[in-house]
C-alpha cells in the first residue's frame, strides 16, 4: 500500500508538473525522425478492413521450424512466404516487464513501454493517446478488440477506451468461455476463441479495424491431450518443450480463422497484420535453447536473435516478399500507416517507417541495448550484426562511433517517449486539424451495451458482412476441428 501510494504520488507530481512546452520539445524532435512514405505502397490498401492479430508470445525461430521432419506452423508458414506477404524476418521485440501490454502500446501508439511496470496499468486510465484504433475510428472505421481474457487483465478495459475502440469483446463475451475445459491458461483456447469471435465479426460495419489478441500459446504452453497434435521437442525442460506444441494449436486456430474469412468474403478487402508479442522462451532456457537451434551454446549474439518475432502486412494485390530490414514492434504503425495511406505528419511516433527507403533500422530494446544492420549491443557485449563475431570499442573504430550514437539515440528515444507517458503530454497536442482528443465517457464494454450497439449499426450502417446478407448469419461457414465443440453444437 505505501508503495502504491509513492507511486501515485509520483505519478500526479510528473503529470502536473508537465507543460505545453515539453510536449513541443518532443513534436520537434519526433518530426526530425518522420521519414517520407514508399510511394510504391503508400495508400495501396486505403480503406480495406485491418486484421491485426496478435500471436501470443510467437518467436520468429518458429517460422520454418521443424520437428521429427514436420513443420511446426504449416499455415504461418505458407502464409509468411505468399507473394502478397510482406514479411520481416529482422524483427525485434521491444517489450519490457510489461509483455504484453508493452507490445500493444507500441503496436497502437508507437510509444515504448516503460521502464518498470505496465504503461497500461500505470497510465492507460488516465492518459490522452493517439492511438491507431482512434485514427482509424475518426477516418469511418468500426474498431473492436477481441480477447478470451477477463476484460481486467492489463488494464485493458479502461486503456482501450483511451485507445478509441468501439468495441472490446473480452471473456464475459463468449458463453464458451463458462465452460471450464473451454479455457486454459489465462484464457479460451485459441480455436474456441476465434470460432465465437465470428459472432461478432460478422456484425462490424465495414472497414472495420479489428485487433485478435490469441492466448493459448504461453507460458508454460500447456495443453490438453485431445489438443495435441505434434510432438513435443526432447530438450528435456518441461517449460521449453511443450512451445512448439501450443505453436502448432495456435497455427491451426490461424488456418481456420483465414479458411472462414476466405468463405465470407473478407480475406481480398482485408490487411491482415500479424505480430509476435515477445519471446516464448526466456534466457533463464539456455541449455534448450541451444538444443532447438542445433548449437553447442548459446552466446548473447544467439540471444539478440531469440528476440526476433514475426512482423507480417499481407493483403491481396499487395507486392510481398521477405524483407530484411532491421526494425521492431515501435515501427508497426508508422509502416502500417503507409501502407494505409493515413497522413502522419502532425503524430507523436517513436517508430520509422519501415518501408521508407530513408529506413536505416535502429532497434532499441527497452533496457537501452540495441542493433543496427552493423552492430548489435546486447547484454553489454557488441557483435558484428551481420556474422555474429564479438568485437570490442577498443579494436573497432566504427564501432566506438555508432556505439556512442546509439546510445545517445536509446537515450533520446526511451527518455521521450517516457516523458510523454509520465507527463501524460498528448493532452497538451490540441491543434491538430487531423485528428481530436475522443472522450473516454463514449465508450462503455458491458456486454449488454456492446450487443445493443452492434445491433443498432445493422440499421444504421448496413455494411457488416451480416447486414449485407440480410441477416444471415454466416457461422456455418466456420469450420473448427476443436475437439471440444465436436459433441457440443448447442452454441452454435
Ligand atoms: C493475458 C495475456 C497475457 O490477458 O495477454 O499477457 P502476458 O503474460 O503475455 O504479458
Ligand atoms: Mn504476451
Amino acid at each position: 500500500a505505501v508503495f502504491n501510494a509513492v507511486q501515485t504520488y509520483n505519478q500526479t507530481e510528473s503529470r502536473k508538473r508537465a507543460k505545453p512546452t515539453d510536449l513541443a520539445k518532443v513534436k520537434k524532435f519526433v518530426a526530425t525522425q518522420k521519414l517520407p512514405d514508399n510511394i510504391q505502397y503508400y495508400g495501396t490498401q486505403k480503406g480495406k478492413n485491418v486484421f491485426m492479430i496478435h500471436l501470443e508470445s510467437f518467436q520468429q525461430f518458429l517460422i520454418d521450424y521443424k520437428v521429427d521432419g514436420q513443420e511446426v506452423t504449416p499455415n504461418l508458414n505458407k502464409f509468411y512466404h505468399d507473394q502478397n506477404t510482406l514479411s520481416f524476418d529482422n524483427f525485434y521485440n521491444q517489450v519490457g516487464q510489461g509483455k504484453t501490454s508493452d507490445a500493444e502500446m507500441m503496436q497502437e501508439n508507437s510509444l515504448f513501454g516503460l521502464a518498470t511496470g505496465s504503461a497500461m496499468v500505470k497510465y492507460g486510465t488516465n492518459n490522452t493517446f493517439e492511438s491507431l484504433p482512434a485514427i482509424l475510428g475518426q477516418r469511418g472505421y468500426t474498431t473492436a478488440a477481441f480477447h478470451g481474457d477477463v476484460a481486467s487483465f492489463w488494464n485493458r478495459d479502461n486503456t482501450y477506451k483511451s485507445f478509441g475502440y468501439d468495441y472490446f469483446f473480452s471473456k464475459s463475451y463468449y458463453s464458451n468461455a463458462n465452460k471450464a475445459n473451454y479455457n486454459i491458461g489465462y484464457g479460451m483456447k485459441d480455436k474456441i476463441f476465434l470460432r465465437d469471435s465470428a459472432q461478432y465479426i460478422e456484425q462490424l460495419p465495414q472497414p472495420f479495424y479489428a485487433k485478435l489478441i490469441t492466448v493459448t500459446n504461453h507460458y508454460p504452453y500447456d495443453l490438453d491431450k485431445q489438443n495435441i497434435d505434434f510432438p513435443a521437442t526432447k530438450t528435456g525442460d518441461n517449460t521449453v518443450d511443450g512451445y512448439v506444441q501450443t505453436a502448432h494449436y495456435l497455427d491451426q486456430s490461424f488456418g481456420e480463422l483465414m479458411t472462414y474469412l476466405k468463405k465470407v468474403g473478407l480475406y481480398n478487402n482485408s490487411v491482415f497484420v500479424l505480430y509476435g508479442d515477445h519471446y516464448g522462451i526466456s534466457e533463464n532456457h539456455q541449455p534448450a535453447i541451444a538444443q532447438l537451434l542445433g548449437k553447442d551454446e548459446i552466446t548473447n549474439y544467439d540471444l539478440a536473435n531469440f528476440q526476433k518475432v514475426p512482423f507480417m502486412i499481407h493483403a491481396t494485390g499487395l507486392k510481398g516478399g521477405i524483407n530484411h530490414t532491421y526494425g521492431g514492434e515501435i515501427d508497426m504503425m508508422p509502416t502500417l500507416l503507409d501502407v494505409l495511406g493515413v497522413p502522419d505528419d502532425g503524430m507523436t511516433m517513436f517508430g520509422q517507417d519501415m518501408l521508407s527507403s530513408n529506413y536505416k533500422g535502429k532497434v532499441v530494446f527497452r533496457d537501452g541495448d540495441w542493433i543496427t544492420p552493423t552492430y548489435t549491443k546486447f547484454n553489454n557485449q557488441y557483435f558484428n550484426t551481420q556474422t555474429g563475431e564479438q568485437v570490442t570499442e577498443s579494436a573497432d573504430k566504427q564501432l566506438k562511433k555508432v556505439a556512442k550514437t546509439m546510445s545517445a539515440y536509446a537515450t533520446k528515444v526511451l527518455g521521450y517517449s517516457d516523458e510523454v507517458i509520465t507527463g501524460d503530454l498528448l493532452r497538451f497536442d490540441t491543434s491538430r486539424s487531423d485528428f481530436h482528443a475522443i472522450n473516454k465517457k463514449d465508450y462503455n464494454y458491458k456486454k449488454s451495451a456492446g450487443l445493443a450497439a452492434l445491433k443498432k449499426a445493422q440499421k444504421s450502417n448496413p455494411s457488416s458482412i451480416l447486414a449485407q446478407n440480410k441477416g444471415k448469419s454466416t457461422l456455418s461457414d466456420y469450420v473448427t476441428d476443436a475437439p471440444e465443440l465436436k459433441s457440443d453444437d448447442s452454441d452454435k
